[in-house]
């Protein structure tokens, strides 16, 4: 049984106070927040077994080893993986994006292309332009619609036999929108290209299945999924990880050294050089287990309930404009009217009220409204419909003093 109040119990941020008011925090797409058990994850680590991994004959390093490969195996779970050792885990998902980047920098030729959406943050669009500009690859770029979907004719349109990649947010991070990944997936293998997949707006909200899916690569981030920061993951499938390069040279990732040659170890540490986020790796399979315990049913139902008050209520403002109005998450990015967003985050800053404007990081799509950003509410389950009105009222009260 989903029960809000049990649920806002297990999250002791948030208690806290900003200006003196009840906080409410809105700016989930940002960073999620965390969890006892994840936080007393994190202090067992260090209080009990703080050790290196996968090197130690010891007890304690045996038994972080043993924590870390159960978190992988938590996560492969929870994604569907076919093997434990298709998770590479990463600092996040814009270090996943570059390793898979990087590696097709050794494959790529001068001609062939990439497609990605108008839709993607920078980490889904600055590697691959940086791919481009090493390989002589072109990039080709999916269309957007008024209402924040993709011109999914124009996508058929772009894909041809010198299509060798395509990469597109599983959730627009900007706009919420839920992307027809199945489908863009799908139309790509007829062709013979690869799909990368940036879950990392989706994850907090969907649990993928990547063999469902039947998508080459996914990617996400552990702080948006009531992890810690600093930790994620790459999915790959085994036979095209198995074909990239290594992304770093180091430690961890050999078989055997000489100053002659090298040999790199097996999946998943040819990816994982150096030591990792051990802690970090724990507390993220801890926060897959919290996340399932709660449940992706309940949670979407919170969600959807979340959304469509608050976009209900929202649109009663007059000047007030939502941007993104197709199939989406619990997210609303919105402006008033002549008025600057920054301002109304400054004065819902001074009400409590946590939620992000700007960009967002995904400057194309702000370009594409000619907007220099927006203000961004990011829902998720801990949430409340009281939290809504506080949100709505700070809203309002914005634009009483900003007009
Ligand atoms: N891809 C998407 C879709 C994202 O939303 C983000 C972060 C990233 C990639 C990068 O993730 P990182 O964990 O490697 O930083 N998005 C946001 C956001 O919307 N507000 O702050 C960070």
């Amino acid at each position: 049984m989903f029960d809000i109040n049990k649920i806002r119990t297990d999250f002791p941020i948030l208690n806290r106070k900003v200006h003196g008011k009840p906080l409410v925090y809105l700016d989930n797409g940002a960073t999620s927040q965390t969890p006892q058990v994840v936080i007393d994850a994190i202090v067992d680590y260090y209080t009990g077994y703080n050790a290196n991994i996968h090197r130690g004959v010891h007890t304690l390093s045996q038994e972080a080893t043993d924590k870390y490969e159960e978190a992988r195996i938590k996560i492969q779970k929870h994604f569907n993986a076919k093997q434990s050792y298709e998770i590479i885990l990463t600092s996040g998902t814009t270090h996943s994006i570059n390793i898979v980047a990087s590696g097709f920098g050794a494959i790529l030729k001068e001609g062939d292309e990439i497609i990605v959406s108008a839709l993607e943050h920078h980490s889904n669009i600055v590697p691959w332009q940086m791919l481009c500009e090493k390989t002589g690859a072109v990039l080709k770029v999916i269309p957007m619609n008024e209402d924040g979907s993709l011109q999914m004719g124009m996508y058929h349109e772009l894909l041809n036999n010198k299509t060798k990649l395509v990469f597109c947010n599983h959730v627009s991070n900007a706009l919420g929108v839920i992307n027809p990944v199945e489908e863009i997936i799908h139309a790509a293998h007829k062709f013979g290209a690869y799909v990368l997949i940036d879950g990392a707006q989706a994850c907090p909200h969907i649990k993928p299945d990547v063999q469902e899916l039947d998508v080459d690569f996914y990617v996400a981030s552990a702080h948006k999924m009531c992890g810690p920061t600093g930790v994620g993951m790459l999915y790959g499938k085994e036979e095209l990880l198995n074909m990239l390069p290594p992304y770093q040279g180091g430690g961890e990732m050999i078989e055997t050294v000489t100053f002659e040659k090298t040999t790199y170890a097996g999946l998943p540490h040819k990816f994982e050089a150096g030591t990792p986020n051990i802690c970090g790796g724990i507390a993220f399979g801890v926060a897959v287990d919290y996340m399932n315990e709660v449940g992706f049913d309940a949670i979407a139902t919170q969600e959807d309930k979340l959304l469509a008050y608050a976009t209900n209520e929202l649109e009663k403002i007059e000047g007030l404009k939502i941007y993104g109005t197709s199939r989406k998450t619990s997210v609303i990015s919105f402006n008033l009217e002549g008025i600057h967003p920054y301002d109304i985050g400054a004065i819902l800053d001074k009400l409590g009220i946590a939620v992000r404007t700007g960009h967002h990081c995904a400057q194309p799509i702000m370009d594409f409204f000619c907007i220099p950003g927006t203000v961004r509410a990011s829902f998720t389950f801990y949430n409340t419909l009281e939290e809504v009105d506080a949100l709505v009222a700070a809203v309002k009260k914005a634009k009483m003093m900003l007009s």
